[in-house]
């Protein structure tokens, strides 16, 4: 099975479920390893960081097509 290690910079995230599965989370990450079109659900305390950061998966040519995105933290 292929992996997406899915990575949320500046933040760290608790993982709560996998496809619906609940993950058994040992505190707070920065990358989750992810089976192919899986779904992941994430909390994040953001305590202390405004502004714009990115979350992609760590492969750098799934992050060139599309495997990223824009994160825009307001107060
Ligand atoms: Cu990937």
């Amino acid at each position: 099975m292929y992996l997406h290690p899915f990575h949320i910079h500046v933040n760290d995230f608790q993982v709560m479920s996998v496809n619906g599965k609940p993950y058994d989370a040992h505190g707070r990450q920065d990358t989750v390893d992810l089976p192919m079109e899986s779904e992941v659900v994430v909390r994040i305390p953001f305590d202390d960081f405004v502004g714009k950061t990115v979350y992609h998966c760590h492969l750098m040519f799934h992050g060139d097509f599309g495997m990223m995105g824009l994160l825009n933290i307001v107060k």
